[in-house]
């Protein structure tokens, strides 16, 4: 019998890169774990696509621990309740206001169980660095990913790539996808304004209205849309992060479907 520490570094190593392999190809790339790539990662899964989340960080949520300034809780409208529900997430209303509460780790951790068991795919440690596209007609075809630990280290190591029918940039607040694409591929005229001044109301609204398709291939969810549209923000309250991840898996399961 071979030493156990061979037999583990090599457990890992077959299982992981089959795993690596099986996913170099998939229908939907989220880009981001936050809470808008996690709920748009559940309702493609559950329509049968096959979905990678990659996350740059070793933890789920984006935006969802740090709750409202450190305060462990996380404020939604009755909009999103339908979609609590799905996940099993414990919610309940305010004494004054018309607000449901919910604990940010119970938010970050079912939004994370609800996408895995859907069947969505997350892998850890792994940032987008840039996308793949073709031209004539011009398409983003898949992105082009790093180690986020080679990305900290500042070593010079070149990429690889997974390719996909659609991706969707959950970045949050600096919408990255977006703004490699916007700086790398000119002639597809997107400009990203950055987001407005706090106007919680009206942005809760539209920024699911303006979710979807930005250019063939290329999505957008959740705080990247402000971002790209200069809409206001809207503070801890994350109904529209949810319905915004659920507008744009609606979306793309319309526009998959199609071809
Ligand atoms: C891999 C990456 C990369 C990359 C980033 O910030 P998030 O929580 O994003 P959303 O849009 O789902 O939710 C936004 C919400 O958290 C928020 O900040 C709100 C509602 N703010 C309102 C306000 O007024 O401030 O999650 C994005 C995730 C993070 O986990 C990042 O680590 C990850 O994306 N990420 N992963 N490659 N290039 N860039
Ligand atoms: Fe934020």
């Amino acid at each position: 019998m071979k030493e156990l520490e061979l037999r583990i570094s090599r457990a890992i190593l077959r299982n992981s890169v089959r795993e690596l392999i099986e996913y170099s190809d998939v229908d939907v790339v989220i880009v981001g774990a936050g809470p808008s790539g996690l709920t748009a990662a559940r309702y493609l899964a559950m329509n049968g696509f096959r979905v990678v989340v990659l996350e740059r960080r070793l933890s789920f949520g984006g935006g969802i621990g740090g709750g409202g300034m450190l305060f462990h809780k996380i404020v939604v409208s009755s909009e999103a309740l339908p979609i609590l529900n799905d996940f099993d997430i414990k919610y309940y209303r305010d004494d004054e206001e018309d607000l449901y509460m919910i604990d940010s780790s119970e938010l970050m951790a079912k939004l994370a169980v609800g996408a895995i068991n859907a069947g969505a795919k997350i892998f850890h440690g792994i940032h987008v660095e840039d996308v793949i596209y073709r031209e004539n007609p011009l398409r983003i075809t898949g992105v082009v990913i790093q180690w986020s630990a080679v990305v900290m280290s500042g070593l010079h190591v070149d990429p690889l790539f997974i390719t996909s029918r659609a991706v969707v940039d959950a970045t949050g607040h600096d919408a990255e996808v977006l703004q490699i694409v916007s700086r790398k591929i000119p002639e597809v005229g997107i400009s990203l304004p950055g987001e407005s001044s706090a106007y919680s109301e009206l942005s809760e609204k539209i920024v699911v209205e303006k979710t979807g398709m930005v250019i063939p291939g290329l999505y957008v969810a959740g705080m990247a849309v402000a971002a790209l549209y200069k809409l206001p923000r809207m503070g801890p309250i994350f109904s529209s992060m949810l319905l915004s991840g659920k507008r744009v898996a609606e979306i793309i399961a319309n526009d998959l479907k199609k071809k």
